[in-house]
Order: C-alpha cells, then sequence, then structure tokens
C-alpha cells in the first residue's frame, strides 16, 4: 500500500441532551458535551474519534474546551503529513511530543483505527488481533438522585429485560444516608440482581472501612473507588480487608498506574477506560497486566456518545475475560445522537457494530444541530 498521510484533522464541540440529570458524587450532569475528531486521509478515507469527560473539569482534568484547543493548536498541525497507516508510530510521535491529554490521545488513535479498518475492509477490533464476542453484557447506573425514581428506573428496566446489573453512585450525602439509599435498592430488586456501588473517591479510608462494611453486609456485589484515586495504599488496605471485591477506576488510569496497583494489590478489579490510558491499545496492555497479576476486568466508561462507545467496545471485544462485564451505556443517556444508526441495546448487552473501522457513521444534521457555536 503507497504511503498515505493525514490530511487535516478537525473537531467539534456538540452539547447533547440527556434523559434526566445524572448524578455524581462531584458533578451532576445535566447534559453531556462530546468533542468529536474528525480524521482526513490523503486516500478520501475519514476516521472519527470522541473525546468525552463528565462534569467539565469535575472527573478529568482535560475539559471539552481545553481538548478543542489541544487538537486544533497543537495536534492537528504536528500531525499534518503524517503516515495514516503506521498508527503505532503516530501514537508514539504524540506521546513524546505532548505531555499527558489522555482522553485527547484516545480520541486520535480512534480516528485513525476507524480510518484504517475501513481502508482495509476489517473492524476495529480485527485491527486489535480479533474480537472474542460479538455482544458485551451492558448494566445500568441508577443516578436521578431519588431513591424510589432509582427503583422505578430499575424496575422497568428488569421488566424490559434491557438491563441486568445496575451500579448506583453515592458520595455526595453523607455516608449513612448513602448507605440507606443503596440498601433500599439492593432489597428492591432482590438478592438475584447485581449491584454495584461508586463512590467516585469522596471517601476518606478510615469512612470507607465504616461505609464498606455496611455495603458488603447489604449485599453489595462490588466497591468502585471509594477513596481518593492518589491513595494506592489505601486502596491495597481496602481490597485485603474485606471480602467485597473492591475496584480501582480514577486510580487505574495508565498504564503505569496499572502496573503500580498490581504490584501492590491496590484492587482486586480494574474498570479500564480507553480515554483515561490515552487510547485502544493502552487497553491491551492494561489488560495484559491485570492478567499477570491476577486482576479481574470491568469496561469501563466515560460516559461517551456512540462513538466513543464503539471505540472501547471493539477494545473490549478483543478480551477474553472481561469479568465484570461494562457500563457501555453512554449512548442510552442521550435523548438525541450525532450517529445515523444508534446502538441496540437489549436482554442486558450491546451489539458490537461489525462493518469496517468503528461501524458508526456521523449524522451531519445533527452534529450541525447540537454543534457549539
Ligand atoms: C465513573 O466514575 O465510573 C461511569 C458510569 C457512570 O454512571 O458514571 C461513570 C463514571
Ligand atoms: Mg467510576
Amino acid at each position: 500500500m503507497k504511503n498515505i498521510q493525514i490530511e487535516r484533522i478537525e473537531s467539534v464541540i456538540v452539547d447533547l441532551p440527556t434523559i434526566r440529570p445524572h448524578h455524581l458524587s462531584m458533578a451532576v450532569m445535566r447534559s453531556q458535551t462530546i468533542v468529536i475528531v474528525r480524521l482526513f486521509c490523503s486516500d478520501g478515507i475519514e476516521g472519527l474519534g470522541e473525546a468525552t469527560t463528565i462534569g467539565g473539569l469535575s472527573y478529568g482534568d482535560e475539559s471539552p474546551e481545553g481538548m478543542k484547543l489541544t487538537i486544533d493548536t497543537y495536534i492537528a498541525p504536528l500531525l499534518q503529513g503524517k503516515s495514516a497507516l503506521s498508527i503505532n508510530a503516530v501514537m508514539a510521535l504524540l506521546e513524546y511530543t505532548i505531555k499527558g491529554n489522555h482522553f485527547v490521545k484516545s480520541a486520535i488513535e480512534t480516528a485513525l483505527l476507524d480510518a484504517q479498518g475501513k481502508r482495509l475492509g476489517v473492524s476495529v477490533a480485527t485491527l486489535l488481533g480479533g474480537a472474542v464476542t460479538q455482544t458485551l453484557p451492558v448494566l445500568w447506573t441508577l443516578a436521578s438522585g431519588d431513591t424510589d425514581k432509582d427503583i422505578q428506573e430499575a424496575h422497568t428496566l428488569l421488566e424490559n429485560g434491557r438491563h441486568k446489573a445496575f451500579k448506583l453512585k453515592i458520595g455526595r450525602n453523607d455516608r449513612k444516608a448513602d448507605v440507606a439509599h443503596v440498601a433500599a435498592i439492593k432489597a428492591a430488586v432482590g438478592p438475584d440482581v447485581i449491584v454495584t456501588v461508586d463512590v467516585n473517591q469522596a471517601w476518606t479510608e478510615s469512612v470507607a472501612k465504616q461505609g464498606i462494611a455496611q455495603l458488603q453486609e447489604a449485599g453489595i456485589d462490588l466497591i468502585e473507588q471509594p477513596i481518593v484515586k492518589t491513595n494506592f495504599d489505601g486502596l491495597a488496605r481496602l481490597t485485603q480487608y474485606f471480602q467485597v471485591p473492591i475496584m480501582a477506576d480514577e486510580a487505574a488510569g495508565t498504564v503505569s498506574d496499572a502496573f503500580k496497583l498490581a504490584k501492590i494489590g491496590g484492587g482486586s478489579v480494574f474498570a479500564l477506560k480507553i480515554s483515561k490510558a490515552g487510547g485502544l491499545t493502552n487497553i491491551q496492555k492494561q489488560a495484559a497486566i491485570a492478567q499477570g497479576a491476577g486482576i479481574s476486568l470491568y469496561g469501563g466508561t466515560m460516559l461517551e456518545g456512540t462513538i466513543g462507545t464503539v471505540a472501547s467496545a471493539h477494545v473490549f471485544s478483543t478480551l477474553p475475560h472481561l469479568d465484570w462485564g461494562t457500563e457501555l451505556f453512554g449512548p442510552l443517556l442521550l435523548t438525541e445522537d450525532i450517529v445515523k444508526k444508534r446502538l441496540t441495546y437489549g436482554n442486558g448487552v450491546m451489539e458490537i457494530p461489525q462493518e469496517p473501522g468503528l461501524g458508526v457513521e456521523l449524522d451531519m444534521n445533527q452534529v450541525d444541530k447540537f454543534k457549539r457555536r
């Protein structure tokens, strides 16, 4: 194949409405902001990527506006004229030239893989070594901010079969109120439905010890990121102390974080996210570390729209042991989307598009409608 170059890269911010507010310990999300990356190659092929975060700067250290600026000002000129075929070389150049900015790097790698897949007529999962599944289990996060509404939502979703497991977000209220909220939902859905809890770093280690004991008693199946992400040793202590599995999310950001956590037993499960890791190939590296350390895996989300969700699904589908399934429900939080065909969810799983590349097409009318001006 003759050399094919990256001609130009465009980024667009879209603000999409959500079905209801989504309450997390550090933010209430009332709409979702997505940065779409369009990477145009000299053979006429366009690759799509997505950089998305949660609640402005309250989750990660990259904001949507900052990500657009980084792409337009630094990445687009740097990559113009570079080979679109050697994705590893482009990513190595990015890693060398631009510090941090993992969310943006993930969007660029996604766009390069999408373009390459379209060019070769294969899916992104095929480029990454091949899928072991064409569907992935997807849980739903109950986070309306109200216990009764959450119970109602859970019953509806269990009845229509769309989801079979739930995650609850706590940490905004005091520990006792949060534990009562969780216990009420767990009691309402019953012992056979998996319920996990994400504290999003809100507890100190001592509060976590009390809180996790109560959550374990209430029958909760997994506790996600109970304490601040920098307290790796604390995560290791909690993992050793409790029977209920402890999952590292914010702590398990990069490949190097995964290695450091694995070395000290900081978490018995890792939440993998392409944004935190800086791309899809880094997910496979984190998974290899976890495999070597006997740590289980969970397919996480940054509440991305369809592009980021499908990119995540492609790489997660290459992992033979995704013990805790995924939370790739981001597109379901949106009332409207910017792709031509929305994803199919049902019977507790999502179907992964099988067309070349990501298998996702932008709907330019929708992009235009929701584009920030
Ligand atoms: C997080 O921390 O896991 C993922 C699902 C959800 O509801 O929020 C995100 C963020
Ligand atoms: Mg989390």
